[in-house]
């Protein structure tokens, strides 16, 4: 067998190393039937032929009604975001597959919509995103796929460190910051260096999908050392040219979100959704083995960083705590003038 082992590894099936290793008539026959052989998920046609691996995956498989599986995501819910309310039931799975964002008028009138992350469950650094789902189309709310960095922003001019925040695509079809009405552009929106005026740096890349809205789409990232390029159903549809190539394991997040800049949401016909699907990542084994050492700086950086954070919080309160000592102490009389 020893012989053969480095023939069964290199196999992508192991259907013939299961076969020579089929148990003889003696040894017992298992009484219950094997279970089915896992459906291999196509490779996307950018990234065939450059032996990427499924890292992972969800499909949204499950009892209609039910939240998104907690070994994947987290939920929003619930709290205030922008100009809506992320709410517990806005993200549950419809039974059929996928998983629905809806984005709805509560009884007091507030928008109620949500969003799902996976800071906590997973995070990568380079590889292929993709996210298959049918877009929002309403005024005032957007639906997006993204990818996030726990560091963002620090430190602050090293968006390589501190990662960026990789909007895979978003859709503001009635935005009119934007110039007016932009209904069927994709975007790809980067952003890094933090969200304050001072420093907020992004770019952006658009392209027009005619019916963008009318059906499923699958909407993608090939982030790697060379940078970023996207993809709309396997076509490229933008790339960043100036954005820092983040090297800091990002999340993923599945969202709706509320704001006046898109439109005006009183003419929005709710509830509507943004249905998903499926969300795949995959990455090369080399991207594998450098998504550890990624790890493991950003772990070290945000532990240096916590410890330094920590260490200024304690000498601003002493120092603060020394000035209010100082104030309550009474005046010390002035030295008597010396005798002649
Ligand atoms: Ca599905």
């Amino acid at each position: 067998m020893k012989r053969i082992l480095p023939f069964c590894l290199s196999l992508a099936a192991a259907s013939a190393c299961t076969a020579m290793a089929a148990p003889s008539a003696k040894d017992p026959v298992p009484a219950q039937a094997a279970a089915p052989a896992p459906v291999a998920v196509p490779l996307p046609a950018p990234i065939q032929g450059q032996d990427y691996r499924l890292v992972f995956e969800d499909t949204f498989d499950g009892p209609a009604g039910a939240k998104a599986d907690a070994s994947r995501w987290s939920d929003w819910a619930p709290g205030p975001r922008k100009k809506a309310f992320n709410v517990a039931d806005a993200c549950k799975l419809d039974g059929q597959g996928r998983l629905v964002i809806e984005v709805r008028r509560g009884k007091d009138g507030r928008i109620e919509t949500g969003g799902i992350d996976s800071q906590r469950q997973f995070q990568a650094t380079h590889g292929y995103f993709e996210c298959r789902c049918k877009v929002l189309e309403q005024p005032g709310a957007w639906s997006a796929f993204w990818v996030h960095s726990p560091s963002f922003g620090r430190p602050m001019g090293d968006g390589a460190a501190a990662g960026v925040e990789i909007d895979v695509f978003e859709y503001f079809p009635y935005a009119w910051k934007r110039g007016g009405a932009k209904k069927d552009v994709v975007e790809h929106n980067a952003h890094w260096d933090g969200y304050t005026k001072e420093t907020h740096k992004s770019e952006h890349a658009e392209k027009v999908i005619p019916g963008l809205a009318k059906e499923f789409r699958t909407f993608a990232v090939k982030w790697d050392a060379a940078g970023y390029v996207f993809f709309v159903d396997g076509v490229e549809s933008g790339r960043w040219t100036k954005t820092p190539v983040s090297n800091r394991p990002e999340y993923l997040i599945l969202s709706c979100e509320a704001d006046t800049w898109t439109g005006d949401i009183a003419k929005a016909e709710l509830p509507a959704a943004f249905v998903v699907d499926h969300v795949r990542v995959w990455q090369t084994p080399a991207q594998q083995a450098a998504d550890k050492v990624f790890k493991a700086e950003a772990q070290a950086r945000d532990e240096a960083a916590a410890k330094a954070r920590k260490e200024a919080q304690e000498k601003a309160r002493k120092e603060a705590s020394e000035k209010a000592r100082a104030k309550a102490a009474p005046k010390t009389a002035p030295a008597a003038p010396a005798q002649p």
